[in-house]
């Protein structure tokens, strides 16, 4: 492919309704980062352009779950997303947001173009809606049974139980996550983008790369499970999907619109048109055009995302934007698959996760360390593993013995014979007889040989292949190491300093291109091994210039070039490290299974002031406890309210055994009607505590308080 004139890179806007894991870092974000870093090194044009996401269900559910607005819910998560990128490293070039105005505004222009020129089709349907909120149920807030498990928490888009894709109607027993009440179907109409009308440009445009007849991309640099993917939801056959919703958070459908009221665009209609609004903003603050990025095919627009996104980004947003007319399309979506942890999914509803912005505070100063294994192990074709055990283990064999014991070794000789100056190599004093221009001997050879490796780590990188970039560059610290292994510099300094001189040259040499190869994936370590060297932080184009001098065989360092103090740039990271946080994980996993997010009971309809305080609630303690004869779940309990003592039944049996709960301070519904259960009248109702999973718990009084007393 030609030379693009600039380069747009986007990663998937993260939903603001939780915290960022290693799964999302791995995913998109250090690929892109490491890619930005790259590009930019070779001196390229290039935008790095991210945002948060933050409308759709996904947002307003966490704050109904959380008791919050959606605004304190996005403001949290964005400000935490933008603290994590700046703490690990990931340098976006703007981070937007889409509840920002000028986004509304963007991607309400985006519609009204799509909906001048006659692309939408109106459609009436019906759809599930909640009599008891009034309100239109998007899929997430219906839950029922699964038809292909039997799991009685699905939601109407998937089972998170058997991972099945749903949609609302096939739920067995559907139910309003909003009332809990049972949902109806009401009719409703909506702007569909009739993608059926593009299966086959699509299909031209991804799996040969033509665009309206010309070559745009080579489809042989995209990546196989994302053509895979792409070209089984063509095969199946493309269906017109809703471009807006019933919904009450999102960008309002433009008012002039008949019949917009209430109307929001579908959220992966407005999110990836963030892009564009972000570049926007970008680009004003840079006093640039942002149409020179969208608009212009000298431009390339690569999408670093998730493989959950792919449908999104290589079918509904292309078509979104060939339909405007006015855009360029993506020349590549390097998706990457998904990371598991310890041989489990990653999983947020149970915690299982490493939370990056909790990586940082817990290994302060290790960016790099996660940087590096999450690049090693970077799920690029397939799903891949994070262990902590790996973790350590790269972190202490491959970045503290290769990486960092050369690097100190050489400064350090360096320091010890040169005090700290770059000795003299001169071909011509060492290898008499060789010509003026040649450099001589075993430096040319491991001088081309370095060229040929960054030459090598080039061409990875272009092919989005990070995992493979990176074992070039410890390929390179190998050879670093063995080229003083076998130079053994410390023996042959006494008798033969000359030859000492060009090995502990080269040697340097090696420790400069390191810093300039390491800086995509190890950008702190980067920087700071450019400081011992006593050079210039890296700039735009300074991998190309090395590339370029060392093309020419000349020399990176002047001899004399005085370095600074020798320092280790990673050392060992000791078990007790590494078992923290594998308790930690579990610790978290342990706590969050009582409390699984999932598993909350939708809340009751409002009720008054009044209401509430017709129930005498009192503090109790139980006297007696024992079984119920051939009741397994009854209890009857003699309960001592101060002023009275009373019987009461209580299915807490299969909880909790008689002898233990004797003594324990309690709570009472003091007036409720006497019922007769199995026998025995029972006066009240203890109260208990049920979690997600269905254990209980007393709810108790503060130690020693009186019984007897009312709760208000
Ligand atoms: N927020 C989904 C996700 O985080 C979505 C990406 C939008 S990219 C335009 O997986
Ligand atoms: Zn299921």
């Amino acid at each position: 492919m030609s030379e693009f004139k600039r380069h747009l890179v986007t990663a998937a806007l993260p939903y603001a309704n939780g915290p960022l894991h290693i799964g999302h870092l791995t995913g998109a974000y250090l690929p892109a980062d490491v890619y930005v870093r790259f590009m930019r090194l070779m001196d390229k044009e290039i935008a790095f352009i991210c945002g948060s996401d933050e409308h759709g269900a996904a947002i307003t559910m966490r704050a109904m779950k959380e008791g919050k607005t959606p605004a304190e819910i996005i403001d949290t998560y964005h400000d935490l997303f933008k603290k994590t990128f700046e703490g690990i490293g990931i340098a976006f070039d703007h981070y937007g947001r889409t509840s920002d105005p000028q986004h509304h505004q963007c991607s309400q222009d985006f519609f009204r173009t799509l909906y001048t020129k006659g692309i939408f089709e109106e459609r009436e349907s019906e759809q599930y809606f909640d009599e008891k909120t009034g309100q239109f149920l998007a899929d997430r807030y219906i839950k029922g049974t699964c038809p292909k498990c039997g799991y009685d928490a699905a939601y109407g888009d998937q089972c998170e139980k058997c991972g099945s894709s749903l949609s609302p109607t096939e739920l067995i027993e559907p139910r309003s996550v909003l009332s809990g009440e049972k949902p109806v179907f009401k009719k409703t109409t909506h702007w569909y983008l009739p993608l059926n009308k593009d299966e086959s440009w699509l299909r031209e445009f991804l799996e040969n790369g033509i665009l309206e007849g010309a070559l745009h991309h080579d489809p042989s640099s995209w990546k196989n499970h994302v053509l895979g993917q792409c070209k089984s939801w063509i095969d199946n056959g493309l269906q017109p999907r809703a471009m807006t919703r019933d919904l009450d958070w999102g960008v309002d459908v433009p008012q002039e619109i008949p019949g917009s009221t209430g109307k929001k665009l579908y959220v992966w209609m407005d999110a990836p048109i963030g892009y564009i609004s972000a570049t926007q903003q970008w680009a004003e603050k840079q006093g640039l055009d942002w149409r020179n990025y969208w608009m212009d095919t000298e431009t390339e627009l690569v999408h670093f995302i998730g493989k959950d996104n792919i449908v999104f980004h290589c079918i509904i947003f292309p078509a979104l934007l060939k339909a405007h007319g006015e855009f360029i399309l993506p020349s590549n979506v390097p998706a990457n698959q998904f990371l598991n942890l310890e041989d489990q999914k990653i999983s947020t509803s149970r915690n299982w996760a490493i939370w990056v912005h909790e990586y940082l505070e817990d290994l302060p100063g290790q960016q790099d360390a996660l940087r590096y294994y999450l690049v090693k192990n970077m799920p690029e074709q397939k799903d891949s593993e994070f262990t902590w055990k790996g973790f350590q283990d790269a972190y202490n064999n491959e970045l503290v013995n290769n990486l960092s014991n050369f690097v100190h070794r050489v400064l350090v000789l360096t320091h010890k014979y040169y005090d700290g100056h770059v000795p003299d190599f001169d071909p011509d004093a060492y290898f008499s007889g060789v010509a003026p221009d040649d450099m001589g001997g075993f430096h040319e050879t491991e001088y081309l040989w370095l060229f040929d490796k960054l030459d090598e780590l080039n061409n990875y990188w272009r092919a989005y292949d990070f995992r493979s970039a990176l074992k070039c560059l410890m390929e390179i610290c190998t050879a670093g190491n063995q080229l003083l292994q076998l130079n053994e510099p410390w023996k042959n300094q006494k008798e033969d300093p000359e030859m000492v001189e060009a090995v502990m040259n080269l040697a340097l040499h090696y420790v400069v291109v390191i810093s300039v190869a390491m800086h995509p994936f190890l950008p702190f370590a980067s920087d700071k091994l450019r400081k011992i060297l006593n050079l210039e932080p890296l700039r735009k184009g300074d991998l190309l210039a090395l590339m370029d001098q060392m093309a020419e065989g000349e020399l990176l360092l002047k001899s004399g070039h005085k370095i600074q103090p020798a320092e280790y740039l990673f050392s060992k990271i000791e078990d007790e490290i590494i078992r923290k946080q594998i308790d930690k994980l579990h610790q978290t996993l342990e706590n969050q299974s009582t409390a699984q997010s999932n598993n909350y009971l939708p809340q009751k309809a409002e009720i008054s002031y009044d209401d509430f305080s017709k129930m005498d609630i009192r503090t109790a303690r139980i006297l007696e406890a024992e079984a119920v004869p051939k009741a397994d779940k009854l209890l009857r309990l003699k309960l001592d309210l101060g002023y009275e003592q009373r019987i009461v039944v209580s299915g807490i049996a299969e909880h909790f055994k008689p002898e233990d709960i004797i003594g324990y301070d309690v709570l009472v519904l003091a007036n409720l009607a006497p019922r007769t259960i199995r026998g025995i009248e029972s006066r009240g109702m203890i109260l208990m505590a049920e979690n997600g999973e269905g254990k209980l718990s007393f709810v108790s009084p503060s130690k020693n308080w009186p019984a007897g007393y009312t709760v208000k």
